[in-house]
C-alpha cells in the first residue's frame, strides 16, 4: 500500500423510516462542523427499502391483539444485515422507551469506539425476536414519551460527536464536566453587573480565586441536593 495512512472516521449509521430528519441539528454548530471536516460520518438507511412486497410494508398488527402496529422482524433483520456487513465492529443500539437510560459513562464508551449502528423505531416498536437474534442493546433517553426513535438517535449522536478528538472544545469538555464529578453546574453570570435590580454575587467580582472556587462548589452542591436527590445521594456516598 502507498499513500498516507488514515483510519475511517467515527461513523453513525441510522436505520429509519424518516431519513429526512437527518442530519437535522447534527448538520449545524459543533457537530455540523465536525461532519464537514470529516471527523465523523453519517449514513441513513431507509428501512422501507428492505420490505419485500409490492406495497413495501414494514409493519403489521400485533399478535395477541391490542392497539397500533409492530415493525416486522424480517424487514428489520434485512436492514441490520446490511449494517453488519458494512461495519461489523460497531455496537448496535435500538432507541426504545424500555431501554436502559443513557448516561455520560456509556456516551464516553461509545464515542471511544468505531461508531454506532442505530435502529429507530416507529409505531409500537419492533418484533421482539429480531432484538434477541442480534443481541441489540436498548437505550432510552428517560421516562417521557417521544413519537419515535429519531430525536433520541440525534441526541445520542450529538452527545458522542462532541467528545471526538478534533471537535472544537472536546479536550476541555471531556475532562471537568459537571456530570463527571457527579454534581450539577454552578450558576453563571456575565455583564451587565446589575440587571433588573439583580446584582451578580459579590464573591465573583472579588478576584479571590480560592473563595470563588469554594462558592461555586457549595452552589453546585446545594443545587444538586435540591433538584437531583438521586445524584446527590450517589455523590455523598462517594465523598
Ligand atoms: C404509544 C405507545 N407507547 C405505549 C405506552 C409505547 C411507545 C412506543 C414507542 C412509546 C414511545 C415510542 C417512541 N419512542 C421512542 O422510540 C424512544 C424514546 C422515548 O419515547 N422516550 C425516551 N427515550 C426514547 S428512545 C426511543
Amino acid at each position: 500500500m502507498t499513500g498516507t495512512a488514515s483510519t475511517a472516521p467515527w461513523k453513525a449509521t441510522v436505520l429509519t423510516l424518516f431519513e429526512e430528519m437527518f442530519p437535522g441539528p447534527l448538520g449545524l454548530s459543533l457537530a455540523g462542523q465536525g461532519l464537514n471536516d470529516g471527523i465523523w460520518a453519517l449514513e441513513t438507511v431507509d428501512i422501507r427499502g428492505f420490505a419485500s412486497d409490492k406495497h413495501r410494508t414494514v409493519d403489521d398488527t400485533p399478535f395477541g391483539g391490542g392497539p397500533g402496529m409492530v415493525m416486522r422482524a424480517d424487514v428489520i433483520d434485512a436492514a441490520i444485515e446490511r449494517l453488519k456487513a458494512e461495519k461489523p465492529e460497531s455496537p448496535l443500539i435500538y432507541l426504545s422507551p424500555r431501554g436502559r437510560p443513557l448516561d455520560q459513562k456509556r456516551v464516553r464508551e461509545l464515542a471511544a469506539g468505531p461508531g454506532l449502528g442505530l435502529l429507530c423505531g416507529r409505531y409500537e416498536g419492533v418484533d421482539e425476536r429480531v432484538l434477541e437474534v442480534h443481541e441489540i442493546e436498548e437505550v432510552s433517553l428517560g421516562d417521557f414519551v417521544l413519537s419515535g426513535g429519531e430525536p433520541a438517535a440525534i441526541a445520542l449522536i450529538d452527545a458522542c460527536v462532541r467528545l471526538l478528538p478534533g471537535i472544537m472544545g472536546s479536550q476541555s469538555s471531556g475532562e471537568e464536566e459537571s456530570f463527571e464529578r457527579g454534581l450539577l453546574e454552578y450558576p453563571h453570570y456575565t455583564r451587565p453587573q446589575e440587571w433588573q435590580g439583580k446584582k451578580v454575587p459579590e464573591v465573583l467580582l472579588s478576584g479571590h480565586h480560592e473563595r470563588i472556587r469554594d462558592w461555586r462548589r457549595s452552589q453546585a452542591e446545594e443545587m444538586t441536593r435540591k433538584r437531583r436527590p438521586d445524584l446527590w445521594g450517589r455523590y455523598e456516598t462517594k465523598n
